[in-house]
């Protein structure tokens, strides 16, 4: 299938400029004015809109089995629902239990993620410790294109990371070249607090956001960030949700630390008023973790987003239906963590980032997708408009406008965390791998068609770092 998009404004990370963009073969073939291409293209007329690289979410949880069920959206339908928002890659995560083989956690979600229709990679979570990790780990990075491990700090009694697990994983993670990321709550603190709570006769879902203080969030982020910094491995901290832990983020970069921040669309646009709701169901629904904070959160969020001491944004789509989150009806820590996202993230940031002017277009491009395809090594092959990368674009169409609708969206799910939100500016065409997927709200995704995309090892940058690592060991010294 070959694809020449005419009339368009091209807008990358750091410029936007007129040119029409030919793709053949599921690449990028050419980019300029005036293009001799070969007859038979399909031609996309893509006049007033802007021809933007595919969403990259970085941050999904398909068909994720968690806390005694299993996410409704599958890999099929949650990466088509991303097509139809303008997403051509998610970066999803293999959550083994503890004492699970690694290597046999990652081929159950290579097999459950074959049904995809667009692109996607694997952040593997270190959920336990012992040398079959340590080998899994070498092999993962060395064989199959993992080079992110994810540690959840929360969660505790189910897949939480410890500090021996997070120092042995974070320095394993240095050796291979591979980047560490973290759910950065104190689970130790929430597990206590829940348990407060509940004695208390809390248990609704006013209750999850109380037993998930922003200091639980900024107390982690810091000890995460401590840890790498003495180990000297760069850090990814996702779902960015605080004031408080953005401040350790900034310190820490302000320090010249490798410290990347993820914050998620639904915590830069919706606050903890929602868990106030006295209707149980909506009230579970916006039940994830972190919680949704108090507004002035939001704020710093922006601004984090702004300063550029956020990179990159994501959904965690992770979804639950009404009965699977009434399995906390009489226990709000039962209720299944998760909210849904990948459909409406881009047109989200849109509306809110760049029609309010917070951020510009290039700025969009660079936290919706190049940023992330930087941050974990597939850039430019992915996050880009240039020959050779490949196919994967969005044209968006900045006057068009919806009501974002539970009535009306792709995801599996039953809610809509924006519902009834107006947006301006919305995808007309998705193309993923050069197939146009998406075109004027017609979805044309099959499944079984996506592509696993391999992400190499920071090799070279970490072998510098390695060298700072060494310098900070502690030298030994003789008593004289
Ligand atoms: O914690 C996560 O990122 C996963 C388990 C999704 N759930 C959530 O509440 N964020
Ligand atoms: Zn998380
Ligand atoms: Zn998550």
């Amino acid at each position: 299938m070959s694809i020449i998009i005419k009339g368009g404004t091209v807008v990358t990370a750091s410029q936007s400029y007129q040119a029409d963009v030919y793709c053949e073969g599921g690449v990028i073939k050419a980019i300029g004015k005036d293009l001799d291409v070969p007859s038979g293209a399909e031609v996309i007329d893509a006049g007033g809109q802007l021809v933007m690289p595919g969403g990259i979410d970085p941050h999904t949880h398909m068909q994720l089995p968690f806390m005694g069920t299993v996410a409704s959206e599958d890999f099929f339908t949650g990466t088509a629902a991303g097509l139809a928002g303008g997403t051509t890659m998610i970066i999803d995560f293999v959550i083994p239990n503890p004492q699970q083989r690694i290597m046999d956690a990652y081929k159950q979600w290579r097999e459950w993620s074959e049904k995809s229709c667009s692109s996607y990679s694997f952040h593997v979570a270190i959920t336990w410790w012992d040398e079959t990790v340590y080998q899994d780990m070498g092999t993962l990075v060395n064989e199959e294109g993992v080079n992110s491990f994810k540690h959840f700090m929360a969660y505790k009694n189910a897949i939480m990371a410890d500090d021996e697990v997070l120092y042995n994983s974070f320095s394993r993670s240095l050796e291979l070249g591979a980047m560490p990321t973290c759910h950065a709550e104190n689970g130790e603190l929430v597990f206590q607090l829940q348990k407060k709570l509940l004695a208390m006769g809390m248990t609704g879902p006013e209750a999850h956001p109380l037993s998930r203080p922003p200091a639980a969030e900024a107390e982690a982020a810091n000890r995460a960030i401590k840890l790498a910094d003495v180990i000297g491995v760069p850090l990814y901290l996702v779902h960015v949700s605080t004031q408080d832990a953005l401040e350790e983020i900034t310190r820490a970069r302000s320090n010249g630390q490798r410290v990347y921040g993820e914050c998620l669309a639904g915590h830069l646009m919706l606050d903890d008023s929602v868990y106030l709701d006295s209707n149980f169901e909506r009230a579970a629904a916006h039940v994830m973790s972190p919680p949704f904070r108090s507004k002035h959160h939001q704020a710093a969020l922006w601004k984090g987003l702004q300063s550029g001491n956020l990179q990159t944004t994501a959904t965690d789509h992770c979804c639950f239906c009404a009965e699977q989150k009434a399995a906390g009806k009489d226990d709000f820590s039962l209720i299944p963590n998760g909210t849904a996202g990948i459909e409406d993230r881009m047109t989200v940031l849109w509306t809110h980032g760049v029609g309010t002017g917070k951020l510009t277009p290039e700025e969009f491009v660079a936290i919706t997708s190049t940023n992330s395809a930087k941050i974990f090594n597939i850039h430019p092959r992915k996050g880009s408009i240039q020959v050779g990368a490949d196919a994967d674009i969005v044209i968006w169409d900045p006057e068009a406008t919806k009501t974002i609708s539970v009535k009306t969206h792709h995801q599996n799910i039953d809610f809509n965390i924006f519902e009834g939100m107006e947006v301006k500016g919305v995808p007309s065409h998705t193309i993923s791998m050069g197939r146009l997927l998406y075109k004027d709200g017609e979805l044309r995704a099959e499944k079984n068609t996506g592509t696993y995309i391999k992400r190499p090892a920071f090799r070279p940058i970490f072998s510098a770092l390695d060298k700072i690592a060494k310098a900070k060991q502690p030298t030994p010294v003789k008593r004289s």
